[in-house]
Protein backbone atom coordinates (compact mmCIF):
# COMPACT_ATOMS: atom_id res chain seq x y z
CA UNK A 1 0.00 0.00 0.00
CA UNK A 2 1.18 3.38 -1.30
CA UNK A 3 0.07 6.03 0.83
CA UNK A 4 -0.71 9.80 0.05
CA UNK A 5 -1.92 12.48 2.56
CA UNK A 6 -4.18 15.69 1.24
CA UNK A 7 -4.04 18.33 3.95
CA UNK A 8 -7.19 19.87 2.60
CA UNK A 9 -9.70 19.72 -0.14
CA UNK A 10 -8.91 22.57 -1.67
CA UNK A 11 -5.49 21.28 -2.23
CA UNK A 12 -6.60 18.71 -4.64
CA UNK A 13 -6.90 20.52 -7.87
CA UNK A 14 -10.43 20.53 -9.72
CA UNK A 15 -9.25 18.55 -12.29
CA UNK A 16 -7.14 16.00 -10.20
CA UNK A 17 -7.54 12.12 -10.63
CA UNK A 18 -7.40 10.19 -7.92
CA UNK A 19 -6.36 6.10 -8.31
CA UNK A 20 -7.47 3.40 -6.20
CA UNK A 21 -8.91 4.16 -2.84
CA UNK A 22 -10.05 7.70 -1.19
CA UNK A 23 -10.43 7.97 2.30
CA UNK A 24 -12.55 11.39 3.19
CA UNK A 25 -11.59 12.94 7.12
CA UNK A 26 -13.18 15.62 8.37
CA UNK A 27 -12.87 14.48 11.84
CA UNK A 28 -14.54 18.25 13.74
CA UNK A 29 -17.24 17.83 12.59
CA UNK A 30 -18.47 16.39 9.38
CA UNK A 31 -17.21 12.82 9.23
CA UNK A 32 -18.17 12.29 12.64
CA UNK A 33 -21.85 13.49 11.95
CA UNK A 34 -22.07 11.23 9.31
CA UNK A 35 -20.96 8.13 10.84
CA UNK A 36 -23.44 9.20 13.59
CA UNK A 37 -25.90 9.49 11.49
CA UNK A 38 -25.87 6.12 9.83
CA UNK A 39 -25.24 4.39 13.42
CA UNK A 40 -28.66 6.09 14.04
CA UNK A 41 -30.12 3.63 11.09
CA UNK A 42 -30.12 6.83 8.42
CA UNK A 43 -30.49 4.79 5.13
CA UNK A 44 -28.49 7.01 3.61
CA UNK A 45 -26.49 10.97 4.14
CA UNK A 46 -26.24 12.87 0.46
CA UNK A 47 -23.45 15.04 0.96
CA UNK A 48 -23.97 18.50 -1.07
CA UNK A 49 -21.51 21.67 -1.36
CA UNK A 50 -24.40 24.26 -0.80
CA UNK A 51 -27.51 24.90 1.05
CA UNK A 52 -29.66 25.80 -2.48
CA UNK A 53 -28.02 22.51 -3.44
CA UNK A 54 -29.37 20.42 -0.09
CA UNK A 55 -32.64 22.39 -0.44
CA UNK A 56 -33.14 21.64 -4.17
CA UNK A 57 -32.43 17.75 -3.29
CA UNK A 58 -34.71 17.42 -0.65
CA UNK A 59 -37.77 14.89 -1.21
CA UNK A 60 -40.56 14.60 1.25
CA UNK A 61 -39.41 12.82 4.35
CA UNK A 62 -36.22 13.62 3.53
CA UNK A 63 -33.95 15.48 6.72
CA UNK A 64 -32.08 18.86 6.10
CA UNK A 65 -28.85 18.49 8.35
CA UNK A 66 -25.77 20.75 8.07
CA UNK A 67 -24.08 23.98 9.23
CA UNK A 68 -22.41 27.34 8.55
CA UNK A 69 -19.63 28.78 10.46
CA UNK A 70 -20.47 25.67 13.12
CA UNK A 71 -24.01 27.12 13.53
CA UNK A 72 -27.30 25.54 12.21
CA UNK A 73 -28.77 26.46 9.42
CA UNK A 74 -31.83 28.36 9.72
CA UNK A 75 -34.35 26.01 8.68
CA UNK A 76 -32.98 22.93 8.62
CA UNK A 77 -33.99 19.77 10.81
CA UNK A 78 -30.50 19.19 12.16
CA UNK A 79 -26.95 20.87 12.75
CA UNK A 80 -23.79 19.26 11.96
CA UNK A 81 -24.01 17.98 15.52
CA UNK A 82 -22.04 13.98 15.78
CA UNK A 83 -23.81 14.15 19.18
CA UNK A 84 -27.16 14.87 17.62
CA UNK A 85 -27.22 12.78 15.01
CA UNK A 86 -26.90 9.84 17.78
CA UNK A 87 -29.87 9.97 19.56
CA UNK A 88 -32.04 11.80 16.68
CA UNK A 89 -34.76 9.13 14.98
CA UNK A 90 -32.90 8.60 12.22
CA UNK A 91 -33.95 4.97 11.15
CA UNK A 92 -34.83 4.72 7.53
CA UNK A 93 -34.58 8.31 6.68
CA UNK A 94 -32.20 10.02 4.30
CA UNK A 95 -30.20 12.66 5.32
CA UNK A 96 -29.01 15.73 3.11
CA UNK A 97 -26.05 17.36 4.50
CA UNK A 98 -23.91 20.57 3.58
CA UNK A 99 -21.28 21.38 5.85
CA UNK A 100 -18.14 24.19 5.32
CA UNK A 101 -15.48 21.51 4.31
CA UNK A 102 -16.41 17.97 4.96
CA UNK A 103 -18.85 17.73 2.25
CA UNK A 104 -17.14 19.47 -0.03
CA UNK A 105 -14.15 17.04 0.34
CA UNK A 106 -16.40 14.35 -0.68
CA UNK A 107 -17.54 16.26 -3.84
CA UNK A 108 -14.07 16.75 -4.52
CA UNK A 109 -13.00 12.89 -4.31
CA UNK A 110 -16.32 11.96 -6.68
CA UNK A 111 -15.10 14.50 -9.21
CA UNK A 112 -11.41 13.06 -8.90
CA UNK A 113 -12.77 9.58 -10.23
CA UNK A 114 -11.95 7.86 -7.35
CA UNK A 115 -12.81 3.86 -7.56
CA UNK A 116 -13.48 3.63 -3.88
CA UNK A 117 -14.57 6.49 -1.82
CA UNK A 118 -14.98 5.79 2.13
CA UNK A 119 -15.78 8.35 5.12
CA UNK A 120 -13.70 7.77 8.34
CA UNK A 121 -13.77 9.75 11.85
CA UNK A 122 -12.27 8.04 15.13
CA UNK A 123 -15.71 6.63 15.64
CA UNK A 124 -14.99 4.34 12.95
CA UNK A 125 -11.41 4.31 12.48
CA UNK A 126 -10.53 0.15 13.18
CA UNK A 127 -13.21 -0.83 11.19
CA UNK A 128 -12.10 1.56 7.92
CA UNK A 129 -8.68 0.54 8.35
CA UNK A 130 -10.02 -3.11 8.19
CA UNK A 131 -11.97 -2.09 5.09
CA UNK A 132 -8.37 -0.80 2.93
CA UNK A 133 -6.37 -3.27 4.00
CA UNK A 134 -5.04 -4.73 0.94
CA UNK A 135 -5.55 -1.42 -1.17
CA UNK A 136 -3.08 -0.62 -3.17
CA UNK A 137 -3.21 3.30 -3.85
CA UNK A 138 -4.92 5.16 -0.98
CA UNK A 139 -5.11 8.71 -0.60
CA UNK A 140 -6.58 10.53 2.88
CA UNK A 141 -8.51 13.65 1.91
CA UNK A 142 -8.37 15.86 4.80
CA UNK A 143 -11.24 18.04 4.61
CA UNK A 144 -9.03 20.87 6.43
CA UNK A 145 -10.45 24.01 7.60
CA UNK A 146 -9.89 26.98 4.94
CA UNK A 147 -7.96 25.29 2.72
CA UNK A 148 -5.62 24.36 5.55
CA UNK A 149 -4.22 21.33 7.25
CA UNK A 150 -6.45 21.09 10.27
CA UNK A 151 -4.80 18.82 13.63
CA UNK A 152 -8.20 16.88 14.12
CA UNK A 153 -8.29 15.87 10.82
CA UNK A 154 -4.14 14.76 10.53
CA UNK A 155 -4.69 13.50 14.50
CA UNK A 156 -7.50 10.79 12.75
CA UNK A 157 -5.57 9.93 9.22
CA UNK A 158 -2.49 9.51 11.89
CA UNK A 159 -4.76 6.90 13.49
CA UNK A 160 -5.83 5.41 10.11
CA UNK A 161 -2.32 5.32 9.64
CA UNK A 162 -1.39 3.33 12.87
CA UNK A 163 -3.57 0.21 12.23
CA UNK A 164 -2.47 -0.07 8.79
CA UNK A 165 1.24 -1.38 7.54
CA UNK A 166 1.73 0.49 4.54
CA UNK A 167 4.74 0.06 2.26
CA UNK A 168 5.00 3.75 1.40
CA UNK A 169 3.71 6.71 3.40
CA UNK A 170 4.04 10.65 2.50
CA UNK A 171 5.77 12.99 5.00
CA UNK A 172 2.69 14.49 5.94
CA UNK A 173 1.60 10.91 6.72
CA UNK A 174 4.26 10.51 8.71
CA UNK A 175 3.93 13.18 10.76
CA UNK A 176 0.13 12.62 11.63
CA UNK A 177 0.84 8.94 12.52
CA UNK A 178 3.89 10.51 14.58
CA UNK A 179 1.18 12.81 16.84
CA UNK A 180 -1.54 10.63 16.78
CA UNK A 181 0.89 8.23 18.77
CA UNK A 182 2.34 10.85 21.22
CA UNK A 183 -1.56 12.48 22.13
CA UNK A 184 -3.50 8.94 21.44
CA UNK A 185 -4.24 9.17 25.14
CA UNK A 186 -5.90 12.57 25.74
CA UNK A 187 -7.05 13.81 22.57
CA UNK A 188 -9.52 15.93 23.67
CA UNK A 189 -6.77 17.88 25.33
CA UNK A 190 -4.86 17.99 22.12
CA UNK A 191 -7.84 18.49 19.92
CA UNK A 192 -8.51 21.61 22.06
CA UNK A 193 -5.37 22.93 21.54
CA UNK A 194 -6.25 23.26 17.42
CA UNK A 195 -8.17 26.42 15.87
CA UNK A 196 -11.22 23.79 15.10
CA UNK A 197 -10.97 22.46 18.68
CA UNK A 198 -10.78 26.09 20.06
CA UNK A 199 -13.80 27.41 17.82
CA UNK A 200 -16.35 24.49 19.36
CA UNK A 201 -15.40 25.01 22.22
CA UNK A 202 -16.19 28.79 22.12
CA UNK A 203 -19.52 27.61 20.41
CA UNK A 204 -19.89 25.79 24.21
CA UNK A 205 -19.68 22.20 21.65
CA UNK A 206 -17.22 20.59 24.19
CA UNK A 207 -19.79 17.76 24.43
CA UNK A 208 -19.44 17.09 20.21
CA UNK A 209 -15.21 17.34 20.71
CA UNK A 210 -15.69 14.63 22.75
CA UNK A 211 -17.74 12.74 20.98
CA UNK A 212 -15.86 12.78 18.37
CA UNK A 213 -12.89 11.42 20.14
CA UNK A 214 -14.57 8.19 20.96
CA UNK A 215 -12.27 5.88 19.31
CA UNK A 216 -14.03 2.92 17.69
CA UNK A 217 -17.48 3.37 19.55
CA UNK A 218 -19.24 3.13 16.32
CA UNK A 219 -17.41 0.76 14.11
CA UNK A 220 -19.05 0.72 10.72
CA UNK A 221 -17.86 1.30 7.45
CA UNK A 222 -18.97 4.56 5.13
CA UNK A 223 -19.06 4.40 2.19
CA UNK A 224 -19.89 6.60 -0.93
CA UNK A 225 -21.74 5.05 -3.86
CA UNK A 226 -23.76 6.75 -6.58
CA UNK A 227 -24.39 9.92 -4.79
CA UNK A 228 -25.17 8.77 -1.23
CA UNK A 229 -23.56 7.99 1.77
CA UNK A 230 -24.63 4.83 3.12
CA UNK A 231 -23.17 1.85 5.60
CA UNK A 232 -20.76 -0.84 3.29
O1 LIG B 1 -16.17 22.21 7.90
C1 LIG B 1 -17.01 21.34 8.05
O2 LIG B 1 -17.39 20.59 7.18
C2 LIG B 1 -17.68 21.23 9.41
O3 LIG B 1 -17.61 19.92 9.85
C3 LIG B 1 -17.18 22.24 10.38
S1 LIG B 1 -18.03 22.34 11.88
O4 LIG B 1 -17.40 21.48 12.86
O5 LIG B 1 -19.41 21.99 11.74
O6 LIG B 1 -17.89 23.74 12.32
MG1 LIG C 1 -13.13 19.98 10.01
Amino acid sequence: MDVTTVASWQQLPRAAHLPGTVVVIDLLRATSTVVAALASGAREVVPVAEVAQAQECARPGDLLAGERGGLPIPGFDLSNSPREAHVAPLAGRRVILTTTNGTRAVRRAVRAGAQRILLTALLNVSATARAVEGTQRLTLLCAGTAGQASLDDLFCAGALLHRLAPREVDDLGLAARELYAAHRDHPVDYLSLCAHGRRLLQLGLVQDLEFCCREDALPLVAAYVDGSVGRA
